[in-house]
């Protein structure tokens, strides 16, 4: 009997099971009514009495040994089983939401991209900013109303008053700083974030978005000026836009200009976005003051040069009709979610 127990373990442990009619099979043939188990118990009777012990000692390690096996696969071939059960072949596939660029984003690249088809590269500078690049060399006088507690975020370096810096105010401080190690021609456009001590409101906020150009070479002329913002502008709102140039006064161009577009919206007919003027300011603008070039160590006799400089918020509150500015820093995806496009 005993023999016959072992040759029935090494014939169960040398079987492999891979498929659960496979299973179906082993379990007939060893734990079913009929099997193997069930005629090896049925021998017990036989067995004289005082091996009866320890031969069903070892039938029920026998049975044991066999149901565990069968336990084992069974869990197996279930678990492959239920994964690729799981899978529903015919389902669509998962629907993945494609981001949007911020609408500033797209605006600053499209400005970008207009002023470097005729020439201009890019400049960028720290936000942070001295004195020196943010006013003085731009020809702000040292009691300008611009440096004031209420325009400027002054930081100060440590206990001494003296290292005082302030968060930028214009991105005008990037291109003293072009000018300083660069000779001209110089023609590059400066795309960035300044910071202004203002409360916030639906029209004005502490931080906005400026790109600002420079243009400086020999014989560089107001003229030049224009034709090159009314080429902005047809790029920007349409070949049909026109632009005009009211006088202004910034301490660092002489002379100075703001600069309207036609209003896209109601094509110049009049409407409330324009306040029935048929105009939209979009920019400020002006030749390089003379004071500024010798800041920035340019002979101002032998070179000349204009400036401009817009909003970006302004520019595209005008394209996307976008009426209050906090709405460009709240993330909110309802917002956001609605500038798809393929720049
Ligand atoms: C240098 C010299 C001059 C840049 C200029 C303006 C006029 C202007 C405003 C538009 C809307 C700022 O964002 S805004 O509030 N800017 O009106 N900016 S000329 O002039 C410069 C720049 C650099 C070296």
């Amino acid at each position: 009997m005993k023999e016959r127990i072992e040759a029935v373990k090494s014939n169960i442990a040398g079987i492999k099971i891979s498929s659960s009619a496979e299973l179906e099979s082993y379990r007939i043939e060893f734990l079913g009514s009929k099997g193997k188990m069930k005629e090896l118990f049925g021998e017990l009777k036989n067995v004289p009495n005082e091996e009866k012990k320890e031969i069903g000692q070892l039938l029920n390690d026998l049975r044991q040994f066999a149901q565990s096996k069968y336990d084992e696969v069974k869990e197996q071939l279930e678990s492959s089983d239920a994964s690729i059960e799981k899978l529903d072949l015919s389902r669509p596939e998962e629907y993945i939401a494609l981001g949007a660029r911020h609408p500033l984003s797209l605006v600053r690249s499209e400005i970008i991209e207009i002023f470097s088809r005729i020439g201009y590269n890019v400049s960028e500078g720290p936000e942070i900013e001295d004195d020196w690049h943010n006013f003085s060399a731009l020809n702000f006088p040292p009691e300008h109303p611009a440096r004031d507690m209420q325009d400027t975020f002054f930081i100060q370096k440590g206990n001494n008053p003296k290292e005082e810096f302030a968060l930028r105010t214009h991105t005008s401080s990037v291109q003293v700083r072009v000018m300083e190690n660069q000779k001209p021609p110089i023609r590059t456009i400066s795309p960035g974030r300044v910071y202004r001590n203002e409360a916030i409101s639906a029209r004005a906020h502490c931080f906005f978005h400026q790109v600002e150009g420079l243009y400086i070479d020999k014989d560089v002329s107001f003229a030049d000026l224009k034709q090159t913002l009314l080429y902005f502008a047809k790029e920007m709102f349409g070949e049909k836009a026109k632009i005009r140039l009211r006088p202004s006064y910034f301490p660092f161009t002489e002379p100075s200009a703001e600069v309207d577009v036609s209003c896209t919206i109601c094509n110049s007919k009049g409407c409330n976005v324009c306040k029935y003027t048929g105009w939209l300011e979009i920019l400020g603008c002006g030749m390089v003051d003379p004071n500024v070039l010798e800041a920035s160590g340019i002979d101002s006799k032998a070179y000349s040069g204009f400036a401009f400089g817009m909003g970006v918020e302004r520019i595209t509150q005008l394209k996307y009709r976008v009426n209050d500015l906090r709405l460009y820093s709240e993330n909110d995806v309802r917002f956001l979610g609605q500038f798809k496009s393929a720049f």
